[in-house]
């Protein structure tokens, strides 16, 4: 019996301003323009209606706009991999906040529901520079209450008068565990399917913070593992202790590789081609401008 070849899909997931709607636009200029990676445009997407604003803005050197709260519209990009086969990249192009919605109301949309059932790849975008470490009893002290309450006219001043929000990690851990409940994955045993990729993205962001990791000033080389440890310790905890080593991989990805305006062209980004930028921080911390193993280095997983 002639069996067809099993599509694998690959679910994009992210908060709000995580960088995905220009990772999945600059990955097509990668597949459909460069063609030099393990990992090629199988055919053209269906539609390019979703891929429009965000790649005419890349291609005026321009940052893309943030993604409609109203919008959801989907077109998958037909892939193929060397060892994995058909893939479909499937980015549900919607705004950061449905995904911030579900996990506060605790609902998920019928769509979401079957992506979720039918994908063997979380490709999840977190962007360091803007994922907060929430104060804790070290970073901010937690001060006795006088009396029943805060009497008026004697709130607490300065720092300590600011409301401590929900980090945002804590929505990310939420998140996947709301996910692997809903594909009915137990996380009794360390969880093999689907095999998750964290994507630390605008990773120049990190580079450019002068590189937080203890004693490496000099040497710029910045491993993602561990700048997802610092940075996001609550959400690299709960990954490593859910997900089992195989299945899980942690890349930096930079999809323009600089910050990009969205009102003031960036001339020399155009000269050079969006096609030319960007790139992916292997875990060893070496770069590779090669955007397509971000996803590419992920689906290896599946074969172990
Ligand atoms: N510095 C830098 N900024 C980037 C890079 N990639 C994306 N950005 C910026 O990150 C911001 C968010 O990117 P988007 O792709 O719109 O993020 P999104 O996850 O689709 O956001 P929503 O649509 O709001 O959910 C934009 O201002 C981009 O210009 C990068 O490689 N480096
Ligand atoms: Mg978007």
């Amino acid at each position: 019996m002639t069996g067809v070849a099993h599509t694998q899909q690959v679910l994009v997931l992210g908060a709000h301003e995580s960088g995905k709607t220009t990772f999945v636009v600059q990955l097509l200029g990668r597949v459909q323009r460069v063609q030099e990676g393990r990992l090629r445009a199988r055919a053209a997407p269906s539609s390019l209606v979703p891929y429009k604003a965000a790649l005419e803005r890349i291609e005026e050197g321009r940052a893309p706009e943030h993604t409609e709260r109203s919008l959801f519209a989907e077109t998958p990009l037909p892939l193929v991999h060397d060892t994995a086969g058909p893939v479909d990249l499937v980015w549900p192009e919607y705004a950061g906040e449905t995904i911030q919605q579900m996990v506060t109301s605790r609902r998920v949309p019928q769509h979401w529901y079957d992506r979720v059932q039918q994908s063997d790849v979380w490709l999840l975008f977190v962007r360091p520079s803007t994922t907060f470490v929430a104060p804790d009893v070290i970073s901010r002290r937690i001060l006795p209450v006088p009396g029943e309450s805060v009497p008026a006219g004697e709130e607490p001043q300065g720092e300590e008068a600011g409301v401590t929000e929900l980090s945002s990690q804590a929505s990310l851990v939420e998140l996947l565990q709301m996910l692997l409940h809903l594909r009915g994955v137990s996380t009794a045993r360390p969880v093999v399917r689907p095999v998750l990729g964290v994507l630390l993205s605008c990773f120049d962001e990190v580079v450019e913070s002068g590189n937080s990791l203890a004693g490496e000033e000099q040497a710029p080389v910045t491993r993602p593992e561990q700048v997802f440890r610092e940075r996001l310790p609550l959400l690299a905890s709960f990954v490593n202790s859910v997900w089992d080593t195989s299945s899980q991989v942690v890349l930096g990805v930079a999809a323009l590789g600089r910050p990009l305006l969205p009102d003031e062209p960036d001339v020399d980004f155009i000269i050079e081609g969006p096609e030319r930028q960007g790139y992916v921080v292997l875990p060893d911390g070496r770069q590779n401008p090669d955007l397509t193993l971000a996803v590419s280095l992920v689906l290896d997983l599946l074969h172990g």
